[in-house]
C-alpha cells in the first residue's frame, strides 16, 4: 500500500491533492494507493470535503516503514514523523529536499499543487469526475486566495476555468464561500475578538489588540457590528485595558475595519481616521506587527 499524503497541519490543497492524485494513480496505473493526512482537518477543508462528498482521509500518526507519495510539501519539518520510504514528491513550494535514492520529484512554480495534479489528468486526456474537479478547483481557489495571492500564475487561472467548465461556479463568489467557511466566524463576538489576541504596554497604558481575517467585510459588519461593539466594552472592562483594538482584516479588500474602545481621540489622530459608531475602515491595514504596533508604541512611549 502506498499512502499519498500532504504536510503536517494540513490545508485544503494538501488534503484534496492527495485525494485527487489517489484517484488518478488508481485509474491510470492500478497502483494500490490511499489518501492520508498528517493532522487534523481545518474548517475550510471540512466544508470542501462535505460539499463534494468525500470522507476525511485516514490519519497517519507515524510513517515508519510506510511507502509515501508526498504532495504539497518537501521540507523535512513538514513531513510526517518517522522514516518512510518516499516514492515521489509533487509540490509547488521552494525545494529543500534530499533523499538517498533516486525518486520522481515534480516541482512547478504555480499557485497550488492541485494545478499540477489537474494537469496530469489533462495531459492523459483522462475524464475528471465532477467531485474530483470540485476539490481540485477548491484547492486552487484556496491556495491562491481567489487568484489574489502573488503566487498565482496564468496556469492556475486557466486550470481553474477548465475544471469549472462542467461545474459552473461563479469563481469569485464560490471562492469567498470557501474562505468564509474556513474563517469560522459563526462564533460569539467576544470569541472572535480574543481569537488571535495580544496584550501590550505602551508607555503607561495597557492595550489589548485582536485581529481576525475575513472576506466580505460589508456583510459581516451589517450582521455583527452592534454585537462586536457590546463585546468590546465588555472585554475592555473585564481585562482593565486603557484601550482595546480589534482589527477585522478583509484579505480580499486588503484593509481592516478598526474597532476601538478607549483612547478614541488619540487613536483617531495616530491612524488618521474618523470613528463612526466606534469603528473605521483603514485601507491597506493588514499587519498588527508592522502597521498597528509601531505607531502606537511610538506615540504612547513619549
Ligand atoms: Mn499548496
Amino acid at each position: 500500500m502506498i499512502y499519498i499524503i500532504g504536510h503536517k497541519n494540513p490545508d485544503t490543497d494538501s488534503i484534496c491533492s492527495a485525494i485527487a492524485l489517489t484517484y488518478f494513480l488508481k485509474e491510470k496505473s492500478g497502483w494500490e494507493v490511499k489518501p492520508a493526512r498528517a493532522g487534523d482537518i481545518n474548517p475550510e477543508t471540512k466544508f470542501v470535503l462535505e460539499k463534494f462528498g468525500f470522507p476525511e482521509p485516514e490519519l497517519l500518526e507515524n510513517a515508519d516503514g510506510k511507502q509515501l507519495v508526498l504532495v504539497d510539501h518537501n521540507e523535512k519539518e513538514q513531513i510526517i514523523d518517522g522514516s518512510p520510504k518516499i516514492i515521489e514528491v509533487i509540490d509547488h513550494h521552494k525545494i529543500n529536499f534530499s533523499y538517498p535514492e533516486p525518486i520522481n520529484f515534480i516541482s512547478e512554480a504555480v499557485g497550488s499543487t492541485a494545478t499540477i495534479i489537474a494537469e496530469k489528468f489533462f495531459s492523459e486526456n483522462m475524464e475528471i469526475p465532477d467531485n474530483i474537479a470540485g476539490i481540485l478547483l477548491c484547492s486552487i481557489l484556496s491556495d491562491t486566495v481567489i487568484f489574489k495571492s502573488p503566487t498565482t500564475t496564468e496556469k492556475d487561472k486557466k486550470t481553474a476555468e477548465k475544471l469549472n467548465k462542467k461545474l459552473n461556479f461563479d469563481l469569485e463568489k464560490f471562492g469567498k464561500e470557501i474562505k468564509q467557511a474556513g474563517m469560522d466566524l459563526d462564533k460569539p463576538a467576544k470569541e472572535l475578538i480574543l481569537r488571535d489576541f495580544k496584550e501590550f504596554i505602551f508607555g503607561a497604558k495597557k492595550f489589548g489588540i485582536g485581529q481576525i481575517e475575513i472576506v466580505g467585510i460589508e456583510a459581516f459588519l451589517k450582521e455583527r457590528k452592534l454585537e462586536i461593539n457590546t463585546a468590546m466594552e465588555q472585554v475592555k472592562q473585564e481585562k482593565g485595558y486603557d484601550c482595546l483594538i480589534f482589527a477585522a482584516t478583509d484579505i480580499l479588500k486588503e484593509g481592516s475595519e478598526f474597532f476601538i474602545e478607549g483612547q478614541e481621540e488619540k487613536i483617531e489622530k495616530i491612524f488618521n481616521i474618523k470613528l463612526k459608531e466606534k469603528s473605521a475602515w483603514i485601507d491597506g491595514m493588514m499587519s498588527r506587527k508592522k502597521q498597528i504596533i509601531p505607531p502606537l508604541d511610538e506615540y504612547f512611549k513619549s
